[in-house]
């Protein structure tokens, strides 16, 4: 019999929710646990096309905006041959954003709707599992400053969560809201229940497409 598939489980969040955080501790709760589990988070930046995301983000270039979104798209189809062979190995991948970044952070610029920025995403691999780790503007100023990244000013982030929220809207999307300004533990407990629920659905469904 052919091994049960694993499940793609993604973190989305504005900046300083702790994302990247609880998606260390998941992959070392599944790990700990038995199950077969890798970490991936985009952008990814060591990729050709990453290398130039990178660099836009650090501000070190100047890219159009329409293209740079295409980029970020395309950094994303990139790994979906990596995506669906470990997921067809049964290994869970924890992802440290996904499309809905992708479409929240360019709609939340002038002059873009949300559906065309939904399109370059459309079909690829499904989330069993996306998790939005709420954090009110107030709750991030007090973690402290932003970074000196693009996109990284408490006016963009405002105008990215508002492009979240009707993200989250879509019913056809496993959308799970975690307040996220609970303690790191009480986060972790909540992430782990979903993760885990998410795991042994997804085992017996088909991979999806967006
Ligand atoms: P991170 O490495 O998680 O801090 O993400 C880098 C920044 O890029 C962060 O501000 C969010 C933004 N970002 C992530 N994915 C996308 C995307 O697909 N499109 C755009 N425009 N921005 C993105
Ligand atoms: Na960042
Ligand atoms: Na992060």
């Amino acid at each position: 019999m052919a091994c049960k598939r694993g499940a793609l489980i993604v973190l989305e969040g504005v900046d300083r929710a702790g994302k990247t955080t609880q998606c260390k501790k998941l992959v070392q709760a599944l790990e700990q646990s038995g199950r077969p589990v890798e970490m991936m988070r985009f952008p990814d930046r060591t990729t050709t096309i990453g290398q130039l995301i990178s660099a836009y983000l650090e501000k070190k270039s100047e890219l159009e905006d329409h293209t740079v979104h295409l980029l970020f798209s395309a950094n994303r189809w990139e790994l979906v041959p990596l995506i669906k062979k470990k997921l067809e190995q049964g290994i869970t991948l924890v992802v440290d954003r996904y499309a809905f970044s992708g479409a929240a952070f360019t709609s939340a610029k002038p002059g873009f709707c949300l559906d065309w920025c939904k399109n370059p995403d459309v079909g690829l691999p499904k989330p069993d599992l996306v998790m939005f780790l709420q954090l009110s503007a107030a709750e991030a100023a007090l973690r402290g400053q932003f970074g000196e990244e693009r996109y990284e000013t408490s006016v963009f982030q405002r105008a990215v969560q508002q492009k979240f929220e009707q993200l989250m809207k879509d019913p056809s999307v496993n959308w799970q809201m975690i307040d996220a300004s609970q303690s790191v533990e009480d986060v972790h407990k909540q992430i782990a229940t979903h993760s885990l629920n998410a795991i042994n659905t997804a085992q017996n469904l088909p991979l999806g497409e967006l």
